[in-house]
């Protein structure tokens, strides 16, 4: 072991001794935790070096292969062999040098989202700096003025960088103790993908009809579910990047909004909701004292909680397409007429191997609960909180075993049961209400 080693052991040792794994950020002199570290689910965290009391990241612009949920791969360019690329967490006061290398086959450039710099680190090519040719590395450095919940994306062929995933998030923690102790911090970040069925790369020209919805590039069931301790103060940062509005939703106890790009809000501005929009290009800050349970957070945007399916089709609701299903079958062997009582047989097809969508492509609804299917796909996990956790336990619990007496069932089958009050139905419509046909079948004119 040569002197060097010697000494980075030993400060790794004496570092490891003062700084228990989950509080980075504990103040050693005292031993009280100021906060938690923050947890990318399903991503990671940039390590920095520390040179002449300044904390020196080195992001990476280039193309990587990424899985959006086992069976669904696509080349998509990030930092780092990521996307989105890994989580700057640095707090406020600290200087910082990112060294950005590009290693794309066009140029780039980063723009720090929302942190307040000297206007020539702001990162937008053609008008605050050079563009970033392929090879070259740029430097940024810049003092933190401020705290917050933000972000970094390309200035430079944006739509096309962004669309294909180049993105992550830049958290900046008070110098001092936030008012109320926070004992898990999660960051998530918002996008969508044109990632059309059968095929791997995103289309960056689709500016609406998107083919995946993700937290953090991934898509239910492959995001990793939010996990905490009865009784515990959780915050979920969420920065929307997509092309949408996401009106973030959850199950069980409401949360207070605390914040966004601009940092803590003052509580007097703190609001109570269940669902929160988080609208393009912001970020939010989502607080709440868990309950035990399994509860459901996801984009209320139903179709934002799919996965690739076809947003034009004929609606066959309502439609009794059994003529139509033998016509087509003749041209189409193994056709299949679907939608006719809703989709949810669609989960029970692709469940049973009867419908191989296309390679490459995930079915619209996947997910298994303790229940049966959960018939969800994109923006959708679960904050699963329990009693028994240790403090810095962030594994999978598993599913919620709900106390005796707490679970909705079933006592009638008959569709009859009961005399529940109901609206008179309204009187015949004048013609105009058609009987339903098969699909095809229309009556023109
Ligand atoms: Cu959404």
């Amino acid at each position: 072991m040569n002197r060097r080693h010697f000494f980075l052991n030993t400060g790794a040792a004496t570092l490891a001794a003062a700084l228990p794994a989950a509080a980075l950020s504990q103040n050693a002199a005292t031993g009280e935790r100021k906060h938690p570290k923050v947890r990318t689910p399903n991503g990671w965290t940039m390590p920095h070096r520390l040179v002449d009391g300044v904390k020196v990241f080195h992001l990476v612009a280039e193309e990587i292969e990424h899985e959006f949920a086992p069976g669904t791969r696509a080349k998509c360019w990030g930092y780092n062999g990521s996307t989105p690329g890994p989580t700057i967490e640095v707090f406020e006061g600290d200087r910082v040098r990112i060294y950005v290398t590009n290693r794309l086959p066009e140029h780039t450039t980063i723009h720090w989202h929302g942190i307040n710099l000297p206007s020539g680190m702001d990162g937008v090519g053609g008008l605050t700096q050079p563009q970033i040719l392929p090879g070259e590395t740029y430097e940024y450095e810049f003092t933190l003025q401020q705290h917050g919940t933000h972000m970094y994306h390309p200035h430079a062929d944006e739509m096309v960088q962004m669309a294909v995933g180049m993105m992550g998030l830049f958290i900046i923690h008070p110098r001092e103790p936030e008012p109320e102790r926070i004992d898990r911090d999660y960051a998530i970040l918002l996008h969508n993908w044109a990632l059309h069925p059968g095929t791997w790369r995103p289309d960056p020209s689709v500016m609406t009809d998107f083919d995946l919805w993700t937290f953090n590039s991934r898509v239910f069931p492959a995001i990793e579910p939010l996990v905490a301790r009865s009784g515990e103060r959780v915050r979920i940062r969420v920065g929307n990047l997509s092309m949408h509005e996401h009106p973030i939703h959850m199950h069980g106890p409401r949360f207070w909004v605390t914040g966004g790009d601009g940092g803590r809000w003052p509580r007097a501005l703190w609001r109570t909701e269940v669902t929160e929009i988080v609208g393009v290009g912001q970020t939010r800050d989502l607080e709440f004292i868990a309950e035990p349970g399994d509860w459901a957070f996801h984009c209320h945007k139903s179709h934002h909680t799919m996965n690739a399916m076809g947003h034009e089709v004929p609606n066959t609701l309502g439609v009794d397409q059994s003529g139509v299903e033998a016509e087509i079958r003749k041209l189409l062997p193994g056709y299949m007429a679907m939608g006719e009582t809703g989709m949810a047989e669609h989960q029970v097809h692709t469940d049973m191997g009867h419908m191989p969508g296309p390679e490459n492509t995930l079915p619209m609804m996947m997910g298994k609960g303790p229940f049966g299917k959960l018939e969800m796909g994109g923006m959708f996990s679960v904050v699963k909180v329990r009693d028994d956790l240790g403090a810095d336990d962030y594994r999978d619990p598993g599913w919620y075993r709900h106390p005796p007496g707490t679970v909705a069932r079933r006592i009638s089958r008959d569709p009859q049961f009961g005399d529940p009050v109901r609206r008179e139905p309204l009187p015949p419509a004048k013609g105009t209400l058609p009987e339903a046909k098969p699909m095809g079948h229309e009556h023109h004119g």
